[in-house]
């Protein structure tokens, strides 16, 4: 019996896949297909796909030319399944000619001509109402969102608002956006969302004025620096159906996701301790180190590291204090103790003191150790007293990571999700309650 193999992700089937999928059966006298599972479509870059794993099974099924299906999850699989199902021909579409001919040396490997002019992508576009998204600052970190945002469907950034119009224009010209503004009210009536970026005290303001503009947000951090105010925005998101998102970019990214239910499915028993640090170095002149802005490492570093301790421990705060080294105003290096319940915690936050940034978390089993830069989460341990018991987890981390929180917003949007399990609103509401009672210099001593 000569067996033929094929891979792909099959999303919203259409009929270039029942082609190949045909052709591919044609090959021999039992055709297994490989579907990929959703982690390793997002593994690989992919992650606009609408079916999830199970529907994409189904519609191969439904073609009936498998004889077959099995589930893609790791690269070098193909090698794998093709010795362990004795496999005579690997097929695929001619989009990847020359890319599996590795593959020689354990089977026949074939490219078959792809069918012109029908894509998922262009299924995913045609189906797609795409999000008009305005950014709000043209700053170092909307520089970096808008090639992030090419990655990502369903949206499109259209245009910039800057105060100051020949900065709006330099950064419309560059990014080649529709228009440039620098007045907001004419600003947010050309899109259907914002993504705010601008220095951190005007965050309130704009938001604000998105939402009762009938606008969906996407904030920078420091979201808002007192939880009334992170209230009163998400209440009034609440109240117009609206979508709004603290763009906590580390609880997007599919490493520290992972990371958290293996710490809540208990593989390093109760958490006792956690200590979070994250130290960047900035050189004068810098927002981060002027006071009339909101500067300072805690407004800069703390809403990461606070997400991690509120994701983890939870929202139960019964104590918090601050030690900090004061510059110009700001605190250029602050280490916070927060309490919970039946563990404490501590973040270690440098702007003007370098230190590790890693991760630590302490459990009554083991411990998880995420080295520097842990918000980038791309790989972390998880440690035993017996060390054989050790294991190694590597993630992907694409691009400058902006991806994963703008993905979301915009299935939030799209599907009309007013809350992301990735960061509960009363979690954002949690950090800002902290960094107020530190800004109030409630348990703040300087060393
Ligand atoms: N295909 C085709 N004609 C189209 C579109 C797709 O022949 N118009 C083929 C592709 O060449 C591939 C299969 O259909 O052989 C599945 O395509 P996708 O779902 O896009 O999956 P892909 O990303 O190509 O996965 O391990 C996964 C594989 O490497 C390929």
């Amino acid at each position: 019996m000569k067996k033929v193999i094929t891979y792909g992700t099959y999303d919203l089937l259409h009929q270039g896949h029942v082609n190949l999928l045909r052709r591919a059966r044609e090959l021999g006298d039992w055709l297994i297909v490989g579907v990929t599972s959703d982690s390793f479509d997002r593994g690989r870059g992919k992650l606009n796909v609408r079916n999830n794993v199970l529907e994409r099974v189904e519609a191969v099924r439904a073609t009936g030319y498998a004889d077959q299906i099995v589930i893609e999850d790791y690269l070098g699989q193909k090698i794998d399944d093709i010795q362990k199902y004795d496999v005579d021909v690997f097929a695929i579409g001619s989009d990847w000619e020359g890319k599996f001919d590795y593959l020689r040396e354990y089977c026949e490997v074939v490219y078959l001509p792809r069918t012109e002019g029908i894509s998922s992508t262009m299924l995913r576009e045609e189906s797609e109402t795409v999000v008009r998204l305005g950014v709000v600052g043209s700053g170092r970190i909307a520089r970096r969102f808008i090639p992030e945002s090419k990655v990502v469907g369903g949206v499109e950034v259209v245009s910039v608002m800057n105060p100051d119009s020949a900065e709006a224009e330099a950064f419309r010209r560059e990014f080649e956006l529709r228009s440039a503004h620098t007045d907001f009210d004419a600003f947010v009536n050309e899109v259907d969302a914002v993504y705010v970026a601008s220095p951190h005290l005007t965050h309130y303001d704009y938001c604000r004025r998105a939402l009762e503009a009938g606008k969906h947000v996407l904030c920078e951090i420091p979201f808002v620096l007192e939880g009334g105010q992170a209230r009163e925005l998400y209440a009034l998101a609440e109240q117009k159906r609206l979508v709004l998102l603290e763009a906590s970019k580390t609880a997007h990214c599919p490493g520290f996701m992972h990371l958290v239910t293996l710490v809540k499915s208990g593989v390093i028993g109760d958490v006792v301790d956690i200590k979070a640090s994250l130290s960047k170095m900035v050189a004068p002149p810098t927002r981060e180190l002027d006071a009339s802005q909101a500067g300072g490492c805690v407004t800069e570093h703390a809403p990461l590291t606070l997400m991690a301790l509120v994701k983890l421990l939870g929202r139960d705060i019964t104590g918090a204090s601050f030690r900090s080294r004061m510059e110009g105003g700001v605190d250029v290096f602050t280490k916070g103790i927060i309490d919970f319940p039946h563990a404490t915690a501590s973040v270690t936050l440098g702007i003007g003191v370098k230190t590790e940034g890693n991760l630590v978390i302490s459990g009554t089993r083991g411990y998880v150790y995420v080295p520097a830069p842990w918000w980038l989460t791309d790989y972390f341990e998880v440690r035993y007293e017996d060390q054989t018991k050790n294991r190694k987890y590597f993630y992907s981390y694409d691009g400058d990571g902006l991806r994963y929180e703008l993905q979301e917003f915009v299935s939030m949007i799209v599907s009309g999700r007013l809350s992301s399990y990735r960061l509960r609103r009363r979690d954002s509401v949690a950090i800002a309650d902290l960094i107020e009672r530190y800004r109030n210099k409630e348990n703040v001593t300087e060393i």
